[in-house]
């Protein structure tokens, strides 16, 4: 296995999984660099079963062994949501400063502001095989949005350890520790374990 695509059509996670993918032997494919576009519909349950169904209709579609990223964001008060909804809070197409006001706006009132993103990572292999990973990480949502890098949830999520918004750190620092970094360095682990990557691929530690 030398090259996989990279199933997502979002060009936040597109710009992470790469960063965080860099130090691999992998050659990373996009849709982009394809010229396609699918639309898979994302009815699934939980984050695993919507990450597996856009992996395996990316494999499918290619005949590449595909990594999908279902993600989001659950709040604690809100009972886990927007959580699998999260890029369609605020509507099928909605933008994320319509989702991020819409969050902001649910939960005016609300005293307390935990939340964790969440990223679950399916690796399709052309062989048959599933490969699935998940990360989580634990912060606060503001009162209102900091910051300028990122995409999605990122200038409301406060990181209780560096007391900055995700939109406020690089995309080094946010890809250092994120719940996107803790699944595919999960991955990784269980690509070298089974053979499926060369061993010597530099696989960083969760830290
Ligand atoms: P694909 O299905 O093509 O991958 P998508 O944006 O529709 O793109 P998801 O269904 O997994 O992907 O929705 C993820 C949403 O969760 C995303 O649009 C953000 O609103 C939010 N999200 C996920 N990871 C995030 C992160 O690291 N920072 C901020 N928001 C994030």
């Amino acid at each position: 296995m030398n090259r996989i695509l990279v199933a997502t059509q979002n060009k936040g996670k597109i710009r992470e999984i790469k960063d965080i993918l860099k130090d691999t032997d992998l050659e990373i494919l996009t849709p982009d660099d394809l010229g396609m576009s699918i639309n898979v519909e994302e009815d699934g349950k939980t984050f695993l079963e919507n990450a597996v169904k856009k992996a395996m209709a990316w494999r499918e579609a290619t005949g590449i062994d595909a990594l999908a990223d279902d993600s989001g964001l659950e709040v604690l008060s809100l009972g886990g949501r927007p959580g699998v909804r999260s890029s369609r809070f605020a509507g099928d197409n909605a933008t994320d400063s319509e989702n991020v006001d819409l969050l902001l706006k649910t939960m005016e009132g609300i005293n307390d502001r935990r939340a964790r993103f969440v990223c679950e990572v399916a690796l399709a292999l052309v062989n048959g095989g599933i490969i699935s990973a998940r990360g989580e990480y634990e912060g606060t949502i503001l009162r209102k949005p900091v910051g300028e890098n990122g995409f999605g949830y990122d200038p409301v999520f406060l990181d209780p350890g560096t007391g900055k918004t995700f939109a406020q750190l690089s995309r080094e620092e946010k890809n250092a520790f994120s719940h996107r970094r803790k699944a595919l360095t999960l991955i990784k682990d269980k690509l070298i374990a089974e053979g499926i990557i060369r061993s010597g691929t530099k696989v960083d530690s969760i830290p």
